[in-house]
């Protein structure tokens, strides 16, 4: 589809006209972005998952003073709460319910790279986290039930929060003129990073689904790649000072000294294929390390070209990612799991896209190998052994 046509789960806008004017940049409502929307799984679903050992899922309690708990939950735990003002939230609900790994399907307008998870929360009436900030970018989808969403504007970094508790509260939250609304299923709220939100369940069973995105601060990213280029650079590329000026004062480090450190600090860095390869790796790295499950025993590639002829389809393993990096010549790296591999270009971009994977990857070559070592590494499984789970 073009990037140009209009899309319903935009409110008609296109994707470039969503990129150039609200992405990253200012909230967005979406009166019935998804109409006649079916929730993909149901309160008494996300409520067992919050209670599956490896599934991350916290309970945010607002009578009284605000109490923040990690699960696993038990029974006991939901039996307990009162029947208004708690809020049950779990991360990766695409990890674990293909329905909501195939909504995703919806937000390929932006890189598939760049989304992080499916997050789903549950409130019975007043329930809420409260007024606060998120660095990410986000999409509030309705699932069930009504939710009020205000919104404050955009929040400066330093925004002083409540102080002792496991949970990041605005202190002070005043609700914009206008941005006030409550959402119905289907209905959908954009929210660019930094900017203070607050929602709060109106009614029984109130089902809310954050499709969140990521971005590594510049923080992260300089200590991560730094990491990687560490093993690769030689111990003889170092500061060096031939030819300097005799110092004005040996206790002095001067202008001269920082500018060579400079340098060779920027110089270092500033190399695009390297960079490329890093970026690829984090970018897909899994949310969650160990729900990748690798092979036990390596696979013959044979037995695998064996096994596709029969007929047998290859998946995408929930939560895996995968991204591609054209490397010129038809080659491309492919990124999965944060590792990387070059291949046919073609072959790459099949891999980091939804389409099915069959025997007709096959005619790439190198591909049985490759997909040996995805198997192996537990990026792709076996269509009938995921059915059999
Ligand atoms: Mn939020």
């Amino acid at each position: 589809m073009s990037s140009d046509s209009p899309l319903p789960m935009l409110g008609g806008l296109s994707a470039a006209e969503f990129l150039r004017d609200y992405w990253q940049q200012k909230p967005v409502l979406i009166r019935g972005a998804f109409p006649d929307f079916q929730c993909p799984l149901d309160p008494d679903e996300l409520a067992g998952l919050a209670c599956e050992e490896g599934v991350e899922a916290r309970l945010v309690e607002a009578q009284g003073p605000w109490r923040v708990s990690h699960g696993p939950f038990d029974e006991q735990t939901f039996a307990r709460l009162p029947e208004r003002d708690w809020t049950l939230l779990v991360q990766a609900v695409d990890h674990y319910v293909p329905e909501a790994a195939e909504l995703l399907e919806h937000f390929t307008f932006l890189p598939r790279w760049r989304l992080d998870d499916i997050m789903i929360s549950y409130a019975p009436p007043g329930g809420s986290v409260g007024p606060h900030v998120d660095q990410y970018d986000v999409f509030l989808l309705q699932g069930l039930g009504q939710r009020r969403w205000q919104l404050g504007g955009r929040v400066p970094d330093d925004a002083p929060i409540l102080p002792g508790i496991d949970l990041r509260i605005l202190e002070r939250f005043e609700v914009a003129p206008g941005d006030d609304w409550i959402l119905e299923p289907g209905d959908m709220l954009y929210l660019p990073p930094g900017w203070a939100h607050h929602g709060v369940s109106e009614s029984d069973d109130c089902l809310t689904l954050s499709v969140g995105f990521r971005a590594p601060s510049a923080d992260e990213a300089i200590a991560s790649f730094a990491d990687f280029l560490g093993d690769k650079l030689p111990p003889s590329l170092r500061y060096a000072d031939a030819g300097m000026a005799p110092p004005e004062d040996a206790g002095e480090l001067d202008d001269a000294a920082v500018e060579r450190m400079r340098r060779l600090i920027l110089e270092t860095l500033d190399d695009p294929a390297r960079l490329a390869q890093w970026f690829g790796r984090v970018m897909t790295q899994p949310k969650y390390v160990d729900q990748l499950v690798p092979n036990e025993q390596p696979t013959d590639p044979a037995e695998l070209v064996a096994t596709l002829q029969d007929g047998e389809e290859l998946l995408r393993s929930p939560g895996s990612r995968f991204a591609w990096r054209d490397l010129g010549n038809d080659r491309a790296t492919l990124f999965a799991d944060g590792d990387g591999a070059e291949c046919a270009l073609p072959l790459a971009q099949v891999l980091a896209s939804d389409a099915p994977l069959d025997a007709e990857l096959l005619e790439f070559d190198g591909a049985a190998e490759l997909l040996a070592a995805l198997l192996d590494a537990g990026s792709l499984t076996w269509a009938d052994e995921f059915e059999e789970e």
